[in-house]
């Protein structure tokens, strides 16, 4: 019983020496849709306004989704389940509602940004804090 074991792990090994073990090195999801978690830390000055999210596909130039979502004690959290298709490349637009009007405005008016997401192999997690790097043109996805 014991040999056998070896043997099988000197099997996935050997395997692995072709080209295992770059970041997505869980495997075991391949061509997956995969999950997008996009959290918000750092943003008290934003409280109580609306924080408005499209999820924008580059290849395509299209918004694979979109959310929204009050900001509460500088924290915001969105979770998009099997959305993001593998090897491809994604931007998070992002803006808080600063004059709660429903649009989004370039800054100063709005607070407006953008998150890259490199092509996907995995499911990925954002987390952003608050920063005066406006991204004005990113108010073209709402
Ligand atoms: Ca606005």
């Amino acid at each position: 019983m014991t040999t056998r074991v070896v043997s099988l792990v000197g099997v996935v090994a050997a395997f692995c020496l072709g080209g295992c073990g770059d970041d997505g090195s869980d495997g075991g999801q391949p061509g997956a849709p995969f999950t997008l978690l996009f959290d918000g830390t750092g943003f008290a000055a934003h409280d109580g306004q609306t924080l408005w999210v499209a999820v924008v596909r580059e290849d395509l130039d299209t918004i694979s989704a979109a959310d929204s979502s009050t900001i509460l004690a500088g924290a915001f959290h969105f979770s998009f389940a099997d959305l993001l298709q593998e090897q491809v490349a994604y931007h998070v637009d992002y803006y808080a509602d600063v004059d709660d009007n429903g649009r989004c405005e370039p800054p100063p008016t709005d607070h407006v940004w953008r998150a890259l997401i490199p092509p996907v192999t995995n499911d990925v997690s954002l987390g952003e804090s608050d920063s005066p790097a406006y991204v004005p043109q990113a108010c073209a996805s709402f």
